[in-house]
């Protein structure tokens, strides 16, 4: 295993993967000044970042070789195992950006170990065009020692997150987070799915939407995270009968409109469950309590 304070002056990089955020990030490191080696399965990607100065690299094995910082991007964690299988990876702190599960990341993370390499695992918390503005930032989680020692070069993406040491962590936050926004984007494509059967157009229902459901985030987060913390669920906001009693009008009206109402049927069997196991006077916090046992 290397020492890391062979590492802290690390101008060096190599990227592997540039597809649309792999490119973004190696042509964010070139912007900062760091000497950047490149590689892609379809070596065509790499002409676009040699033209901005990068050096292309023919395998991953001697990509990895040329730098003692390697960053991954791939499509899945399955294509970093076999994407580095030829690497001698002995040295190298090995940055893996690519999206998976905590389970895959600490697999990787034994991986790496065994072949001599620290391992730290990211979430990337933007998208390729945010890359390098004050927006984006990267969850990391793993190996700390590598972490504190590369995070001035990981800090040409962004913001830099560290979440703990437990190689997982990055990818649970990264998919919570990610989980969020999934969730927001079913009530959009709903929304709009039912004003459009009304003949509104979604550019016209996009605003309302927006204001509506930056207010409604700003307003129940805090108090929901608060509830489920303490794990005092009682609410003079919104009882869960009410919202059982209310919620049969959407799906009632997604039906006379024409509009599935697939995305929005387990949300009501859930809002039932609550009901039938004595929570009618609680908030919706406790949803979370009843997502718990649904293993
Ligand atoms: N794009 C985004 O907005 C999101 C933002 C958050 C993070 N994700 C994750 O980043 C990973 C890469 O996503 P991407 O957008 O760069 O994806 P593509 O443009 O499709 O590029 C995929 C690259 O992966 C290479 N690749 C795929 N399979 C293999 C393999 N078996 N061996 C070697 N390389 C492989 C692919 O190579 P090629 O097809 O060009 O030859 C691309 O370089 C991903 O985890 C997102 O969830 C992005």
């Amino acid at each position: 295993m290397p020492s890391t304070s062979e590492k802290t002056q690390v101008s060096h990089v190599s990227v592997l993967g540039l597809g649309m955020m792999g490119s973004a990030l190696a042509a964010a490191l070139l912007r900062a000044g760091h000497s950047v080696t490149v590689w892609n399965r379809t070596s065509a990607k790499t002409g676009p970042l040699v033209a901005q100065g990068a050096l292309p690299a023919s395998t991953v094995a001697d990509a990895v070789a040329a730098a003692p910082l390697v960053i991954v991007c791939l499509t899945t964690n399955d294509d970093v195992r076999e994407a580095l299988a030829p690497a001698d990876l002995t040295g190298t702190v090995l940055v893996n950006l690519t999206n998976g599960t905590p389970a895959q990341a600490r697999d990787l993370a034994a991986y790496a170990h065994k072949q001599g390499a620290r391992y730290i695992d990211g979430g990337i918390m933007a998208v390729p065009q945010m890359i390098a503005t004050p927006a984006a930032y990267v969850l990391y989680s793993g190996d700390e020692q590598a972490y504190e020692a590369h995070e001035p070069v990981l800090a040409a993406f962004g913001g830099t997150k560290w979440v703990g040491t437990d190689p997982g962590r990055a990818a649970l936050h990264d998919l919570a987070l990610l989980t969020s926004m999934y969730g927001m984007l079913i009530g959009v494509t709903q929304a709009l799915a039912l004003v459009r059967s009304a003949g509104v157009t979604a550019s016209e229902f996009a605003g309302p939407l927006h204001a509506w459901v930056s207010a409604m985030l700003e307003g129940v987060v805090p108090g929901i995270a608060e509830a489920v913390d303490s794990g005092r669920h009682l609410t003079d906001v919104s009882s869960l009968a009410v919202n059982q009693a209310a919620f049969p009008n959407l799906t009632a009206t997604y039906r006379e409109q024409g509009v599935s109402t697939q995305l929005f049927e387990p949300f009501q069997k859930l809002l039932d469950r609550s009901i039938a196991e004595g929570h009618s006077a609680d908030g919706l916090s406790r949803l979370v309590e009843l997502l718990d046992d649904e293993g």
